[in-house]
């Protein structure tokens, strides 16, 4: 029988990510990410780096083409400027409250990543580093506590920068087997703790930014992104692999940035470019993961950068013996392509094709897109017969406090419109089991801004680091209160 409503047993929920949102960057042995050197340049609203050079200069620097400074340079913070990763939301001292926020929401599930350097702070030790591992215990025990089920991603960009300066970052095969140590030394001791993991965040951005923000990307630059790739696949295979072996109860996802391009016209080559966005920047990483082997045309966009991937036997046995078990993915919204030339161009952070005249954007830019939703959510569903889950999807507004309240009826709206799609998918039989909110309470965004805010909860925190860091709750959260009290069926 077709399933009419959510599933009973839908896995309703929030998503955090480490550096986003714990702070206590230096704390109990954490090691230092490239993150931590970044700042928010007022002027032109960008990240910069923040580093000295050979002569002891203090520099800073947009650093759009990898994590490798000039030959000499070392990052370094310096007291004049402001780190907002430093601080992130100070999960790391409010995690009993937040946790408590989560409960009076009534989630089922909770998405946070494990800082990989609280855990192994330069990547490369033997022994792991207790402290870190207790933090995460006793986050993983609260949430426990608290009946809500953690669903950790391993990475969420956030390799320890020791492995970045020193060993070349993900370009050096040896990132695997450090990868595979930290990772099944989560497994182990996070065993009967946590259920579902997601491996790399939103892993085809490597591939998908650079067709996306970088129209002038060199053929090195398409070399170096297909070779971390296959990497970082790998790497995930062998932990799906010893997970399964492991622990039966254990389930793995994907982590697959999800965003549809569409064509701007009904020009044949408008309709193949569209295609060829969706190969590269979607199903190229999607198909390893979840169908364990490279798509056949994996060799006509090699031959476009004459890619020579360091890729062996070993390594094509492994993807095959490491799928996933859930399709998981972010949301937030759609982008149009064209052969043609357009002056209407989308701007915004992490946003860019051509305006999409049917719909309405963000004021970064984001398209608002929720029927989006469904049509990726067919297009998987088409591609690899998987359980689904959609673990970031939600609105970034400048959110105002008036009299001590956010009313943020825009964000009711977003959630009200997408959760109908994910309603709609699921009566005509998609198998989607869960749904997690990014930025439940309110955190750093990717860009360094604060007031780009995604929350349920409002955290009294400004883009200088001001605040007192206190957690309100916006109209929202009533909202999806009523949403899971429910089960969805008001929406
Ligand atoms: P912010 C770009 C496009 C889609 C998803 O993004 C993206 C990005 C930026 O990397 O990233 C995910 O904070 C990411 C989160 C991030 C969230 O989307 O730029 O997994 O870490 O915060 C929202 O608004």
């Amino acid at each position: 029988m077709m399933q009419v409503g959510f599933p009973k047993d839908f896995l309703w929920g929030g998503a955090i990510s480490a550096h986003q949102a714990e702070g206590a960057w230096n704390v109990d042995g954490r090691g230092p990410i490239k993150r931590d050197y970044l700042i928010l340049d007022k002027k032109t609203g960008k990240r910069l780096v923040t580093y000295v050079d050979e002569n002891g200069n203090h520099c800073k620097a947009a650093l759009e083409n990898g994590p490798q400074l000039p030959k000499g340079c070392h990052y370094a913070c310096f007291e004049d400027c402001y780190y907002p990763d430093h601080d992130g939301n100070h999960f790391f001292e409010h995690y009993k409250e937040d946790i408590a926020l989560c409960r009076e929401l009534g989630f089922k599930i909770f998405r946070l990543s494990i800082a990989w350097s609280r855990i192994f702070p330069k990547g490369i030790e033997e022994k792991p580093n207790e402290k870190g591992l207790s933090f995460y215990r006793d986050v993983f025990r609260e949430l426990k506590d608290n009946g809500i089920e953690p669903l950790v991603t391993l990475w969420h960009d956030d390799t320890p920068l020791y492995l970045e300066e020193e060993c070349g970052g993900w370009q050096n095969r040896k990132l695997i087997s450090y990868f595979d140590h930290y990772a099944l030394t989560c497994l182990k001791e996070f065993k009967g703790l946590v259920k579902y993991y997601l491996t790399f965040n939103e892993i085809n951005n490597v591939l998908l930014f650079l067709d996306m923000f970088n129209g002038n990307a060199t053929d090195e630059m398409y070399r170096k992104a297909y070779q971390e790739l296959h990497y970082k696949f790998v790497a995930s295979s062998h932990f799906v692999k010893a997970a399964h072996e492991y622990d039966q109860d254990v389930k793995v996802g994907c982590m697959i940035c999800g965003v549809p391009f569409y064509p701007a016209s009904a020009d044949p080559k408008d309709i193949m470019l569209s295609l060829e966005y969706m190969q590269r920047g979607i199903y190229y990483s999607s198909d390893v993961l979840c169908k364990g082997e490279y798509p056949d045309f994996a060799r006509k966009l090699y031959a476009k950068h004459q890619v020579r991937l360091d890729i062996s036997e070993d390594d094509l046995k492994d993807l095959k013996e490491g799928v996933v078990d859930f399709y998981s993915f972010s949301y937030y919204m759609s982008s149009v392509v064209t052969v043609h030339q357009s002056d209407d161009l989308v701007s915004g952070n992490f946003a860019a094709g051509v305006r999409n005249e049917y719909l309405d954007y963000s004021e970064w830019g984001w398209a608002f897109d929720p029927l989006g939703l469904r049509y990726f959510l067919e297009l998987i569903n088409d591609r690899y017969r998987l359980p689904m889950m959609i673990v970031e999807n939600g609105l970034g507004a400048n959110d105002v406090l008036v009299d001590g309240r956010i009313h943020d009826d825009y964000r009711i709206r977003y959630l009200h419109d997408h959760l109908s799609e994910m309603k709609k998918a699921i009566a005509d039989g998609i198998e989607l089991i869960g749904y997690t909110m990014w930025g439940c309470i309110d955190l750093v965004s990717a860009g360094g801004e604060m007031k780009k805010r995604y929350g349920l909860v409002y955290v009294d925190k400004d883009d200088e680091g001001n605040g007192t860091y206190l957690r309100i709750r916006k109209d929202s959260f009533a909202y999806y209160q009523k949403v899971i009290r429910t089960n969805g069926e008001e929406l």
